[in-house]
């Protein structure tokens, strides 16, 4: 038998036992083992029941997802495989009870389906996240599950992926029993009980099927709902189609049905893609030179200095992960404002029915309010989020380092500034680092934790699982103006406003992008951040610009009217009170003279140019930040731009975006660019270089260790 699998025996009760660390997921090896075992318990006279259970941490977390990259590649051909065990399992004449704990999602709740029962401890989870990953569930998920479970509910959890615990598990069918205590002995117990029931097949069910009148809506509404919630997305709708068949078609035909629309989206572009975020999310911790070993320091209590909107967020996050956390500013005025807007927040948390009111009072109580730095001398880590200014920035630090204990860690959270110079305003720069949040802080999922020079390599470890355990993903970056991020960005806007300045109205610039997949087009992004807040940057760095190089106008001259986007109810769009945009025709006009009296020629310009101009833009500047050192691989870039900026997963962020599209054929359109604009296109030597090789950013291993990042 497979090693991967083992059967042994309790009285009369067959014990079949996945173990493939650390999720078993069903790699080579597994369903063969699954299939000889359940060979050997049918033959087997001593034995009435069969559970089947995974060791360590977890039932079956799904296909083993490497493997779907070797199909797409030729190099493997098994996608069929499983489901004649899946069928093999169901027609076992002695009952099959399987035993949850952990998740068993995707393949793993499919396996399960096939058994006759399921038991499972509290807390387990069930789902079928496929969706996520670009794909259906491909071992008739999509015929098994609507038969336990109807119709909406299956479709809720194909289409949008996401789990069940095990106690709405057991309310809606899916699970048979919640064991309390030990789940193997559990499951013996309760496969003894079953044991001369005759055995009930899933797939011979039809009572939870419904009508095609009763259908048609929710069908209808579920894909409504796909178009508008899963924006771009394939696999929720192919979803959807799969459960519907469900309905209409016999299993067999149903399996087949299923079988097509999930070989189409495994081989789509968006399912790559998707894949490759999901490893890119786990990749990012991973720091060449800092191991896994590397000691953390514990942290039990957090302060942030400034109560404004960022810092507010900031200490929601702390809060919310159950973390206390002081929050300082400098007057009682600045500190009740800020802590009546987090207030604020939660109760419309509440009111979505996001938390329960029971939840934010707790949170409530974990942030404490306070006007002296006197109070940090206990803190672990301290978040500074003052006004972007360096000279603020120093005094801040300064006091930090003469009130915090040795060991604490000193953040800020600047999105610009220069770390190390912030860093050597204190004693201890080697506990200084940059934690960049976006905002909203306590919703947006990215955290760009910036390495200094001297920032050493227990508080990147630490930094590192703080972001977990706070909800976020932390990517490492260097020490750069802007760091990753928002040093692309800046070309992406840059570019969004030439567009604007060369004749595209500024809704049809943002509606290109919009169309692309972005979360927002780039002129309501940044009416939504505030204006004002690069042209303060772009007065305090003229250096940033240099003569004769064009330079966007549009803005400043916005700011210098007052308009510094929807916090003052107007920017590129007008606003509402509720901050609802409109375009603005004035805008319209005094583009139209500012440009004229620039000398700007006006033309037509098609949504390809407009997304192909912003998003090269990031992707010639992403080529720097990779060369350069100031991030790590081309993936954490991706992660950045899909968890801080709105690039769309299903393009896998910009730098997969280009390798998709082929790195050459991005070059050349660059060198196109470069001829057509200047000096501002001028191509990235990486971008050159990967190009000319017939190679791509995903190929591209810094050699050394990125000490830089
Ligand atoms: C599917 O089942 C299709 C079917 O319909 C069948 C068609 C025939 N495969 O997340 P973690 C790795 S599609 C391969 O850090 P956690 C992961 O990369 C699949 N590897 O742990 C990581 O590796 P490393 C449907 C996998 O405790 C390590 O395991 N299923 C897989 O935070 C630990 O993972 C899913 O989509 C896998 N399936 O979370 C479930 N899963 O240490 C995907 C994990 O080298 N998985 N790895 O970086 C998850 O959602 C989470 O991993 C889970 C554990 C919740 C299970």
């Amino acid at each position: 038998m497979s090693e991967l699998v083992r059967l042994t025996k309790q009285d009369d009760v067959a014990i079949i036992t996945i173990d493939n660390p650390p999720v078993n997921a069903l790699s080579p090896g597994v369903p063969e083992g699954i299939a000889e075992a359940i060979e050997l318990v049918e033959k087997d006279n001593g034995v009435v029941a069969v559970v089947m259970i995974g060791a360590g941490r977890t039932f079956v977390a799904g296909a083993d997802i490497k493997e779907f990259g070797k199909m797409t590649s030729g190099q493997s051909a098994r996608v069929d495989g499983f489901k004649p065990i899946l069928l093999r399992i169901e027609d076992c004449r002695k009952p099959v009870v399987m035993a949850i704990h952990g998740t068993a999602f995707g393949g793993g709740l499919e396996l399960a389906m096939a058994g006759h029962y399921r038991v499972a401890v509290p807390g387990a989870q069930v789902g079928q996240p496929e969706v996520k990953l670009g794909i259906i569930p491909g071992a008739a998920g999509t015929q098994r599950l609507p038969r336990l479970v109807g119709v909406a509910q299956a479709i809720a959890m194909c289409a949008e992926g996401s789990p069940i615990k095990a106690e709405e598990a057991a309310a809606t069918g899916i699970v048979d029993r919640i064991v309390q205590g030990d789940l193997l002995a559990g499951a013996i117990v309760f496969a003894k009980e079953v044991a001369s029931n005759p055995v009930r097949k899933t797939r011979e069910r039809t009572d939870r099927l419904g009508t095609p009148e009763e259908n048609e809506s929710i069908f209808a509404a579920a894909r409504e709902n796909a178009r508008k919630r899963q924006r771009g997305l394939l696999a929720p709708l192919a979803a959807i189609d799969a459960v519907e068949v469900a309905t209409k078609l016999p299993f067999e035909e149903g399996c087949l049905a299923e079988n097509d629309l999930f070989t189409r989206c495994l081989f789509s572009d968006q399912s790559k893609a998707l894949i490759h975020v999901f490893f890119g999310e786990r990749e990012v911790s991973k720091i060449p030179d800092v191991p896994k070993e590397t000691p953390v320091i514990p942290v039990n209590g957090a302060a942030v200095v400034g109560a404004g909107t960022m810092g507010g967020g900031i200490a929601m996050v702390f809060a919310n992960a159950g973390i206390p956390v002081l929050l300082k500013d400098t007057d009682q005025a600045a500190l009740n404002r800020g802590f009546a807007s987090i207030q604020k927040n939660y109760a419309n948390s509440v009111k979505r029915g996001r938390f329960t009111q029971q939840f934010v009072d707790e949170r409530l109580k974990l942030i404490q309010p306070t006007l002296s730095y006197e109070d940090f001398t206990d803190t672990d880590i301290v978040i500074e989020a003052v006004f972007e200014s360096m000279t603020l920035k120093k005094e801040v630090f300064a006091e930090l380092d003469r009130v915090c204990k040795p060991s604490a860690i000193l953040a800020s959270n600047t999105s610009t500034l220069n770390i190390d110079e912030i860093a050597a305003s204190t004693s201890r720069p080697q506990f200084v680092i940059g934690t960049h949040f976006f905002s909203p802080a306590n919703v947006m999922r990215l955290l760009e934790l910036v390495r200094g020079e001297s920032t050493g390599k227990e508080v990147i470890a630490t930094c590192m699982q703080l972001s977990r355990r706070i909800g976020k993903i932390g990517v490492l970056v260097g020490n750069c103006f802007g760091f990753a991020g928002n040093r692309m960005f800046q070309p992406y806007r840059r570019e969004a406003q030439f567009l604007v300045e060369e004749g595209a109205s500024v809704e049809t610039v943002d509606r290109a992008l919009y169309d692309f997949g972005m979360a927002m087009g780039p002129l309501a992004t940044a009416d939504l951040a505030g204006l004002d807040v690069g042209w303060r940057i772009r007065k305090e760095h003229p250096d940033l610009y240099k003569p004769g190089v064009r330079r966007p106008i549009v803005e400043d001259r916005l700011c210098e009217l007052g308009r510094f986007g929807q916090k003052t109810g107007a920017g590129w769009y007008k606003y509402d009170e509720n901050r609802r945009a409109t375009p603005d025709p004035e805008v319209a006009e005094l583009v139209r003279k500012w440009t004229a009296e620039a000398g700007i020629t006006q033309r037509q310009l098609a949504p390809e140019e407009i997304v192909e101009r912003c998003i090269y833009a990031l992707v010639n500047e992403g080529a720097r930040i990779l060369e350069e050192g100031y991030a790590l691989r081309a993936v954490d870039i991706d992660i950045i731009y899909l968890n801080g900026y709105g690039f769309p997963a299903y393009r896998g962020g910009p730098m997969w975006y280009a390798d998709t599209v082929g790195l050459k054929k991005v070059y050349e359109r660059v060198c196109e660019l470069r001829q057509q604009h200047g000096v501002l296109w001028e191509p990235a030597p990486l971008l050159k270089r990967l190009s000319e090789e017939g190679k791509s950013f995903a190929d591209f291993h810094r050699q050394q260790d990125a000490s830089s990042a």
